[in-house]
C-alpha cells in the first residue's frame, strides 16, 4: 500500500502554527500555559478532530491523539514532540515532530492500511525549561522520573506554582494521574530537526539517533555585599557579580577540561540584584546547563564547578549556594526501532546516518518507559533556538515519510 505524505498540507500547517506566537514572525515565543500556547493547542485540537482522531488531555496538558488499531488492547506505538518554544526561537524545533507525526498518521489512514497496534501522537507539555527552570517536565511526569510533589515545588519566575498555572489553564486532575504504566507503549519514535550542522554538511537527509546526551542543570546563587558604586571603595567590596564572572569562566573551563567534544557547559541565564548601574551587586542568580554523552564525565564537570564555587567563595568572602535542578542519565536507543527506521529510509531510497543527539528531547524520558529512537532531519547551518532556524520542505516531508513507514512497521509487530 502506498503511504503518501501531503507535503503542501504539512508545510502550510507548520506556517500556520508559526504565526501563533507572543512575537511577530519569524521570531517565535510560545511559553507553556501562555496565551499563545493555549491558542496553538486549540488550533492543533481542531486538526485532530478533522482527522477523526480521539484526543485525551492529561492533568498537566500532555495531549494524546489516538488512532485505534485492529487490536486496541495491544500496547500502542507512540510518536510526538513539543510545540512550546523558548523566547526568540524558531518555527521548527518540536513542531516538526508534532505536525509531522499528525501527517504520518493521516497518510497511514488515507493509505487504507489496517494496523494491529494503536498509534498515539503526543504533544508534550513544556519540553523547554523556560518557565519552570527544568526541561521536559511533561515527559518526566509521564515516565515517573519526576515526583508528583513537583506540582507544588515547581514555580515560575513570578512565584506561581505548577499546580496554580495548570489549574488556571483548565487542566484538572492530580499530578499523580499523569504517570503512564511502563507497558503503555511498545515503542516510541520522535521526529525532530537535528539542531546541529552534520546532516546538512554531509548531504544526508535522515539521521537516526542512537544516544541522547545526559543533561544537567544547576541554579547558583551568590550573596555578596551591596553598596554605593562611588562610596564603597574597592578593597572593601564583596561584589557578587565579579564572583559570578569567575564562576562563569570556571563553567567554561571545566567543560573544556575533559577534552571531549561531547562535553558542553553554558550559563544562559543570570540576574543581578539590585540591578542599578551605581550600586554594587549584592546578589546574583545564574542557571547553568552542563551536558555530555558520558554521564560520569558530565558529573566530573559538575564536581569541578562545585570546587571552583568553593574557591571563589573563600577568596572573595561571598556565599555561594548550588541547587541541582536536574542531573539526568543519558538514553540509548532501541536497536529494534533504529533498525525499523533504517529499513524505512532504505525503502524510500533515503541515505541515513547514525548519530548522537546533544540536545535533549522528550524521548530522553520516554526511553525510561518504552523502547525509543529518534529521526533527525537537517536544519540550515545547524541553527536552532533562533528566529532564523529553518528546515527545507522536502527534508520535513522526507522525515514524515520515514516516520510513517516506521510507525507502520512497529504497529504491525
Ligand atoms: O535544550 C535542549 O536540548 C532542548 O532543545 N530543549
Ligand atoms: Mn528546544
Ligand atoms: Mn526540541
Amino acid at each position: 500500500m502506498q503511504i503518501t505524505i501531503n507535503e503542501t498540507r504539512l508545510i502550510s500547517e507548520l506556517e500556520a502554527l508559526a504565526a501563533i506566537s507572543e512575537l511577530e514572525p519569524p521570531a517565535i515565543t510560545r511559553i507553556v500555559y501562555s496565551d499563545a500556547d493555549r491558542r496553538a493547542r486549540e488550533w492543533f485540537r481542531g486538526l485532530c478532530d478533522e482527522a477523526g482522531l480521539s484526543v485525551r488531555v492529561d492533568a498537566i496538558g500532555n495531549v494524546f491523539v489516538r488512532w485505534e488499531g485492529s487490536e486496541p488492547e495491544l500496547a500502542a506505538i507512540g510518536t510526538g514532540s513539543h510545540i512550546d518554544a523558548i523566547p526568540h526561537a524558531g518555527a521548527y524545533d518540536g513542531t516538526v515532530g508534532v505536525l509531522g507525526g499528525l501527517e504520518a498518521i493521516r497518510a497511514l489512514q488515507e493509505s487504507g492500511m489496517k494496523l494491529r497496534r494503536p498509534i498515539e501522537l503526543l504533544l508534550f507539555t513544556a519540553e523547554e525549561p523556560t518557565r519552570f527552570g527544568i526541561g521536559c517536565f511533561g515527559s518526566r511526569l509521564l515516565a515517573g522520573t519526576l515526583d508528583s510533589g513537583a506540582g507544588e515545588r515547581l514555580n515560575d519566575p513570578d512565584g506561581a506554582t505548577l499546580n496554580e498555572l495548570r489549574a488556571a489553564a483548565g487542566y484538572k486532575g492530580t499530578v499523580e494521574s499523569v504517570r503512564l504504566p511502563k507497558d503503555h507503549y511498545a515503542g516510541f519514535v520522535e521526529l525532530h530537526i537535528e539542531q546541529g550542522p552534520l546532516l546538512e554538511r554531509e548531504g544526508i537527509p535522515i539521521g537516526i539517533v542512537t544516544n541522547i546526551a545526559a543533561p544537567s542543570g544547576l541554579r547558583i546563587t551568590i550573596e555578596g555585599e551591596g553598596g554605593h558604586a562611588g562610596a564603597l571603595l574597592m578593597p572593601y567590596r564583596k561584589d557578587a557579580f565579579c564572583a559570578a564572572a569567575e564562576i562563569v569562566l570556571a563553567v567554561e573551563r571545566s567543560a573544556k577540561s575533559t577534552g571531549a567534544i561531547d562535553t558542553c557547559g553554558t550559563v544562559g541565564k543570570c540576574s543581578i540584584h539590585p540591578g542599578a548601574v551605581n550600586s554594587v551587586p549584592s546578589r546574583v542568580q545564574m542557571e547553568v546547563d552542563v551536558r555530555d554523552t558520558d554521564e560520569a564525565r558530565r558529573d566530573g564537570v559538575l564536581a569541578r564547578i562545585r570546587e571552583a564555587c568553593a574557591d571563589v567563595a573563600a577568596r572573595r568572602g561571598v556565599k555561594v549556594e548550588i541547587e541541582v535542578v536536574n542531573a539526568d542519565a543519558p538514553a540509548e536507543s532501541s536497536r529494534t526501532i533504529v533498525d525499523a527506521i533504517s529499513q524505512s529510509a532504505d525503502e524510500l531510497g533515503l541515505p541515513w546516518k547514525k548519530m548522537v543527539s546533544r540536545a535533549y528531547h522528550d524521548s530522553l524520558f520516554m526511553a525510561r518507559i518504552a523502547p525509543m529512537a529518534m529521526i533527525f532531519i537537517p536544519c540550515r547551518d545547524g541553527v536552532s533556538h533562533r528566529p532564523d532556524e529553518y528546515a527545507k520542505p522536502e527534508d520535513i516531508a522526507n522525515g514524515a515519510r520515514v516516520l510513517a513507514h516506521t510507525l507502520a512497521k512497529l504497529a504491525q509487530a
